[in-house]
């Protein structure tokens, strides 16, 4: 094998993983223009990717996944520690030897036919004391040209690694062996063995049966969350789903905010946020719009990084009205996912622009007009987008130190009960609310009460261990620094009784986004009600916004019943966890259904 590294560890694993999936040829990816062009191409060439118009998108391409492959899979995703216990009961485990023979019966042989592709990879920037190491061994093309926007890839990585760094080793196979002509698809797959899995005790990752997403980019949410939230547990610094911003005043001051929000609640809308033009001099930088890594600084204080290098944005509802700032991150030098194609060649999917074409090839490949049943992109289809395109990209974005965190926000999607935003007592309480964030599902949208989802610090799908655990590990946090960030919780989604939205949210978030910052530095008034610190209104700056103070009081409205209800459910989740939870949970409940 003709390989660029001398490192003992990742040659070993190479040549067992090749011994083992016996690939038809071996390529080490090293990250440059020239190989991305060169696979690209030959995507191109076999009719994988589609290139996009060079004058309307460059550098652009489009793929179509299987249909039966358009999404992280919860269900197949597994923490296997050795003790089931240390997964606890919110993830899916199976004992790591079982899950190992089971794995390795499927691996055997599955890259007959395939390119084994060796990326070295950096979540974070290349070399910073917070960034980590990973190698992805992947037998599908797509997955080196994604992890190329959305890592740091290739030889700059080994030189880094060295001969004997440490990393993660993260394998990914498709499932699909070409062992004759029909078995070479367009977009291999095998969602009946698909399995995510992560040994959080070895630092190990195994992927098997699906090309898409979180299922196959491994540096994103397997290790970046699930694996990373092992290692900062021991290590003592937090991997978060959160996305970081930068807020700066007409005088020039930066705040930095990192936030934690459900899986599809407008994280990347936020995280580029535009504010109103009468808000003048204020401005929103971003930092990163899905994974935040924190580290206490020698100071005391928190810093964080964004470890990925683009964005993996859903592409349906993104527009200029709605997000211009990821539209233009996309631009050009990106990949599409599932979305549709339009006839002069460029890509599209609903509620990109107010007038829809009249004819598409939707992401199946068939012909779309407006009077077809299905929409033309995949709900889920995606963006992969280089960062550094974005223009509102914080100039500290690679800082290697990070950025000093002065704010945490936690927010649901809660329609009926959580006022607009309010800050949390003190750390404990704080964590509290992020331990306890719920968003209801559609039916609520509908104005049923209930149908809640309990997403603690938006987490669930990515926490690699017990969940009692990481909540112990959040108040730990707390009691070691100098002066913990402060905690917020916001609401941008409730409706009044008869169903209308009571925020504009969007570019609006930005009012409360100012309250906050200068709550983090003592600059505004609150007062306190029996949920936490609350804006009057007269707090808010509500310049170019015609916003009455009655509109504002049903906004913020508490409803002591409801709330003690809301509170009083919060028992379930914590007997699920009743044998890990910290006592502090407990004490916290009582006392807020006390001031109620
Ligand atoms: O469906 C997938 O594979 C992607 S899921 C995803 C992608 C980017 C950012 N966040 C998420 C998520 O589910 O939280
Ligand atoms: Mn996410």
């Amino acid at each position: 094998m003709n390989a660029p590294t001398t490192h003992r560890r990742l040659l070993k694993w190479v040549e067992e993983t090749i011994a083992l999936c016996k690939p038809k040829s071996v390529f080490w990816a090293d990250g440059s223009q020239e190989e991305y062009d060169t696979l690209m191409a030959q995507m191109v060439e076999s009719g994988v990717a589609i290139k996009l118009n060079e004058e309307k998108r460059p550098n652009s391409f489009l793929f179509r996944s299987d249909p039966r492959d358009v999404a992280r899979v919860e269900k197949r995703t597994f923490i296997c520690s050795v003790n089931p216990d240390d997964a606890g009961p919110t993830n899916n485990w199976e004992d790591p030897q079982v899950m190992k023979e089971k794995l390795r019966g499927l691996y055997d042989g599955c890259m007959r036919g395939r390119t084994l592709y060796v990326i070295p990879f950096s979540m974070g920037p290349i070399g910073s004391p917070i960034s980590q190491i990973g190698v992805e061994i992947s037998d599908s093309a797509y997955v080196v040209c994604n992890m190329r926007i959305m890592t740091r890839i290739g030889a700059k990585v080994l030189e880094v690694l060295g001969d004997d760094g440490f990393f993660v080793p993260c394998l990914h196979s498709v499932g699909k062996p070409i062992l004759s002509p029909e078995d070479d698809v367009q977009w291999p797959c095998n969602p009946e063995d698909t399995h995510i899995v992560h040994f959080p005790e070895e630092r190990l990752i195994w992927s098997y049966g699906s090309g898409y997403g979180g299922n196959a980019l491994l540096g994103k949410k397997c290790f970046a969350l699930r694996i990373a939230s092992a290692m900062a547990r021991d290590e003592g610094w937090l991997a978060e789903h959160m996305l970081i911003l930068g807020v700066k005043e007409p005088d020039g001051k930066k705040t930095y905010v990192a936030a934690a929000f459900p899986s599809a609640c407008g994280k990347t809308n936020f995280a580029m946020l535009q504010p109103p033009v009468e808000m003048e001099g204020y401005e929103v930088t971003t930092i990163g719009d899905d994974i935040a890594w924190i580290k206490p600084g020698e100071d005391g204080h928190l810093y964080a990084i964004n470890p990925e290098a683009g964005f993996f944005g859903v592409a349906p509802g993104t527009s200029n009205l709605t997000n211009a700032n990821a539209m233009a991150s996309c631009s050009k030098d990106a990949i599409f996912t599932n979305c549709a194609l339009t006839d002069d060649g460029d890509i599209w999917w609903e509620g990109m622009t107010k007038e829809v074409p009249d004819h598409l090839i939707d992401w199946k490949g068939k012909d779309w007009t407006p009077g077809s049943e299905t929409p033309s992109a995949h709900p889920n289809a995606r963006f992969t987008a280089p960062a550094a395109l974005c223009p509102t990209i914080d100039p500290a974005w690679e800082d290697p130190n990070g950025v000093k965190i002065s704010a945490f926000i936690f927010g649901g999607r809660r329609m009926n009960d959580v006022p607009l935003v309010f800050q949390a007592f003190n750390w404990a309480h704080g964590v509290y609310l992020g331990a306890t964030m719920g968003s209801e599902l559609t039916a609520a949208a509908e104005g049923t009460v209930g149908n809640l989802r309990r997403d603690p610090m938006a987490m669930l799908p990515f926490i690699g261990y017990h969940m009692g655990d990481y909540f112990h590990h959040w108040l730990k946090m707390g009691r070691q620094l100098k002066e913990p960030p402060r905690i917020f919780h916001v609401n941008w989604f409730r409706k009044s009784p008869d169903g209308k939205w009571l925020w504009p949210g969007f570019g609006q978030n930005m009012r409360v986004l100012r309250w906050i910052v200068d709550r983090t530095a003592g600059h505004t008034r609150a007062f306190e009600s029996p949920i936490g610190w609350m804006p009057h209104y007269d707090d808010i700056d509500w310049r170019g916004l015609d916003f009455t103070e009655e509109e504002w009081n049903e906004l913020m409205a508490i409803d002591r019943d409801k709330m003690k209800f809301q509170t009083l459910s919060h028992e379930e989740l914590f007997l699920q966890l009743f044998d890990r939870l910290p006592k502090e949970m407990i004490f916290l409940r009582e006392l807020l259904i006390s001031s109620y």
